[in-house]
């Protein structure tokens, strides 16, 4: 079994913590997409020249990271579980995974992309409608937290899988300090083995390739909560 990742990346974060939490060995093969060479043979693997890629003992090959997670899950359904058996939780699982994925994610790329353009350009309406979409998700997370350790319950599931590297790089363009059940599940996240892990090996990465942009950005610690917006 082999996974095409790079370390910075928060998709393929996602999927090495779902790796690290049911213990499952993998071949890793690192990627460098900024070199034209490695992402051209690379995207003969995967057409959309995107990472995680998973390749499977019978060489199926599986990308989008949430889809990875659910292949782990039906190959290895042994403890722990990262989806639960019970069909009204795992309902409860995807839909975080969607809210995070979509307005969460998207919105910090989005927010992102604008960082990189001239202040002059900055918030447009494209800008405050993702802003808008994302604090709505925070804010949904936030309550969902309430008498939650994970986001879905006691259990960690794929939710907090995809959770922990979209809120971590969150920060760099968007504070959520104001919301307490956030910020603290955030710290749990961050202080899980796993997480620590997986972050902790993308650091440096991430910090390189936020340094060499032409606005050049930093990952702020939780307590720093700096605010781009
Ligand atoms: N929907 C995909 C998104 C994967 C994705 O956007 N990966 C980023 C890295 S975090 C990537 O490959 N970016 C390179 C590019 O767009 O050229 C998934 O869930 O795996």
């Amino acid at each position: 079994m082999k996974l095409y990742y790079a370390t910075a990346s928060s998709y393929c974060q996602r999927v090495l913590i779902a790796f690290s939490e049911k213990r499952i060995n993998f071949t890793p093969i690192q990627v460098n997409l900024f070199d034209p060479e490695a992402r051209s043979h690379y995207m003969q693997i995967n057409p959309f020249g995107k990472i995680p890629t998973f390749v499977t003992e019978n060489g199926q090959v599986i990308f989008e990271a949430s889809i990875i997670i659910e292949y782990l899950e039906q190959r290895f359904p042994n403890e722990p579980r990262l989806i639960p058996v019970d069909p009204e939780l795992a309902l409860e699982v995807r839909l975080l995974e969607r809210v995070i994925d979509v307005y969460i994610n998207g919105g910090r790329e989005t927010l992102f992309a604008d960082t990189q353009r001239p202040i002059e350009e900055r918030g447009g309406k494209q800008v405050t409608k993702a802003k808008r979409l994302l604090e709505t998700a925070c804010a949904l997370l936030d309550q969902r937290l309430q008498g939650r350790t994970w986001l879905a319950g006691e259990e960690f599931s794929l939710a907090d899988c995809a959770a922990a590297p979209t809120l971590t790089y969150l920060r760099i363009v968007y504070s959520y300090k104001h919301l307490p059940r956030l910020t603290d599940y955030v710290r749990r996240l961050e202080a899980r083995a796993s997480v620590k892990q997986v972050q902790n090996s993308g650091r440096e990465q991430m910090k390189q390739m936020l340094a060499a942009l032409q606005y050049p950005l930093e990952l702020p610690a939780l307590e720093e909560g700096r605010v781009y917006f």
